[in-house]
């Protein structure tokens, strides 16, 4: 989903964040094309309207235009009131201990998915150690109580049903639902109801009855992220009506604008907990909002990477690396200490990961953290005048270092031998003039 809202906005970023000063204009441009974006995207007019104005707002600030790199500070408040939009955190479902019974009502509009995401959850719960019980609740669509009770059989989760053709009242069906699983002890109870194809006064009356009997921890409405505004507006009645604490959003898999299930969470004021991302039981997913927002943007999550390199980078210390590797006085001692700062931005690979375009190109496996610490432990087993100059680590030298660090000859000889090889490329890449345009560029200078 969201290859199209994405496709634009990655121009837009792309566009952007290369720039090193930017002017009002520019970001007039930009918002002004990222609006077309969400519209196209049919996200919900007010929504956009509301996104829109205090991106501005924030990109007015003095943060953007005065800011080292004012491009990709832009994109950093685009991304910020993007996840805004989507809401901020992660929410997981709200539910009582395993000595009672919680209770979740599933609703929605016909053919969203609540009968399948309600299977989802009750495998999602059985994994987390909840003990699920499903009760059947649709009434109306002829072969819905069998459809869950063949869910429930293919996931091992017991189902309450009653046979269709003699009770006609779900409320009914919920109360011995919800009885039943009192008695044996189910901590949770998912409850499947009828789908509508629009709202009307009968049905949300029989919702309201159902509510008032069951008591519901989490009323969740379930929305097709295909659907358009109509589901939008649905939802807002089903929130003011009978009030829902969470949203699912189906069908995230598919090819689709998306822009109406983006406007979810901003119109109803209720989280997206999840996103159902195929037609298997499996395929339910959490829902991030940073991870949907980076995805939106296309940006890897470059927002936390400039932020985290940010904070143990600063320029001076680049400029200052950039003339040791020129002049190849690079030294193990200047060596040690970009291994460290690796270490203050966290595993290598989740860094590989944030870095757009990296993903795929490096593997993982490329780079040995083991490796990593063994190098850092040698060096940091050589006295300061060896970092300094390591033409003067002779055998006997080494082998004081392979014993101080607990590694051996062998390892010590091979890092000798790959500084040497790296110190040699640093200097040719360091003396390209195309890189060193680059790299002043991104100085900002
Ligand atoms: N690709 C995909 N298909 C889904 C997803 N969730 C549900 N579906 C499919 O959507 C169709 C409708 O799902 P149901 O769970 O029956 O929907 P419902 O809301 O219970 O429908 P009614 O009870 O008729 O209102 C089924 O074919 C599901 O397999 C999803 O996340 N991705
Ligand atoms: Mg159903």
């Amino acid at each position: 989903m969201l290859e199209r809202i994405s496709g634009k906005l990655h121009d837009v970023v792309r566009q952007i964040s290369g720039k090193h000063t930017i002017s009002e204009k520019n970001i007039q441009d930009a918002v002004e094309e990222i609006k077309l974006a969400l519209l196209e995207a049919d996200v919900n007019l007010r929504v956009v309207r509301r996104f829109i104005n205090r991106t501005i707002e924030d990109a007015r600030g003095e943060k953007v235009l005065k800011s080292v790199n004012p491009g990709q500070q832009f994109i950093k408040v685009v991304y910020d009131r993007l996840v805004e939009l989507l809401g901020d955190t992660r929410q997981d479902l709200e539910l009582k201990g395993p000595d009672t019974t919680s209770v979740i009502l599933m609703m929605g509009l016909q053919g969203s998915g609540k009968t399948t995401t309600a299977a989802k959850l009750a495998k999602r719960l059985v994994k987390e150690g909840r003990k699920p019980i499903l009760i059947a609740a649709d009434l109306v669509r002829p072969a819905a109580v069998q459809q869950l009770a063949v869910l429930g059989e293919q996931i091992g989760v017991a189902v309450y049903h009653e046979d269709p053709q003699e009770v006609k009242d779900p409320v009914q069906v919920v109360r011995r639902g919800l009885q039943k699983a009192r008695k044996d002890l189910y901590d949770t109870a998912i409850v499947d109801t009828t789908g509508r194809l629009h709202l009307d006064e009968i049905m949300m009356k029989q919702i309201r009855d159902i509510c008032s009997a069951s008591d519901p921890d989490e009323t969740l409405y379930v929305a097709d992220s295909m659907t358009g505004q109509h589901a939008v507006n649905i939802a807002k009645e089903f929130h003011e009506q009978v009030g829902i604490t969470g949203v699912i959003l189906t069908k995230f898999d598919s090819d689709t604008r998306g822009g109406a299930a983006l406007s979810l969470r901003s119109v109803t004021g209720r989280p997206i907990k999840f996103i159902g991302v195929g037609e298997k039981v499996d395929d339910l997913d959490p829902f991030y909002p940073e991870r949907i927002a980076s995805r939106i943007l296309g940006m890897g999550d470059v927002v936390s990477l400039v932020e985290k390199a940010q904070e143990t980078y600063d320029e001076q210390d680049a400029v200052r690396m950039h003339k040791k590797m020129a002049s190849a006085t690079f030294s193990l001692q200047d060596y040690l200490e970009q291994l460290q700062k690796m270490n203050t931005m966290g595993p290598l690979s989740s860094i590989i990961e944030m870095i757009p375009g990296a993903k795929g190109n490096i593997q993982e496996d490329d780079i040995d953290t083991e490796e990593i610490k063994r190098e850092q432990a040698i060096i940091q087993s050589m006295t300061y005048a060896e970092r300094e100059n390591h033409r003067i680590l002779g055998p006997s030298r080494r082998k004081r270092v392979a014993r101080g660090s607990g590694t051996t000859v062998y390892d010590v000889n091979r890092l000798v031998k790959k500084f040497d090889k790296m110190r040699l490329m640093m200097k040719k890449v360091a003396k390209n003039k195309k890189y060193q345009a680059e790299m002043l560029k991104q100085l900002g200078m």
